[in-house]
């Protein structure tokens, strides 16, 4: 004897419905999975016309410790990696601190970078090596701790 199970028209379109919507979520789902990663480059290592770009900010550590204001002004990211030979643009854009003159050493570049604004700096390392990135006005060790970061030529 066969079993016969009544199934009314209203659950069978609620069945067909919900069939459809899991066959849809799948197939989006697959879908976002299968697209690449990275469809942009990063903009921090976005290149134009062969320049290596590479975006700084300048930022800053405050804590107190046994009620003394410790801080240290940085240049975030603190090291910077490009290649030798391949002209580089830094964009150095301030966020803390008013004003931020600094050298790179080795490089015979300088510059100042001031809150709210972007300094570039363009150069064509060719020598590989790493050279400091330091601040002129935050490099007093006995004033603070020094802001230096490093750029490193490969
Ligand atoms: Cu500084």
């Amino acid at each position: 004897m066969n079993k016969v199970v009544f199934i009314d028209r209203k659950k069978m379109q609620l069945y067909a419905f919900l069939a459809v919507a899991v066959i849809l979520a799948g197939a989006y789902i697959g879908w976002q999975q299968s697209k690449p990663a990275s469809s942009a480059p990063a903009p921090a290592a976005a290149s134009s016309e062969g320049t290596q770009v590479r975006q700084l900010v300048t930022g800053e550590f405050t804590t107190t410790l046994d009620g003394k204001q410790l801080e240290s002004y940085r240049w975030d990211p603190g090291t910077v990696i490009v290649k030798k030979g391949v002209p580089v643009e830094l964009r150095i854009t301030g966020v803390n601190g008013q004003s931020h003159p600094f050298v790179i050493e080795g490089l015979d570049i300088s510059g100042e970078v001031h809150k709210g604004k972007t300094t570039v700096v363009r150069f064509t390392p060719k020598t590989a090596g790493t050279y400091a990135i330091i601040c002129e006005t935050h490099n007093d060790p006995s004033e603070g701790i020094p802001m230096v970061g490093y750029l490193v030529v490969q």
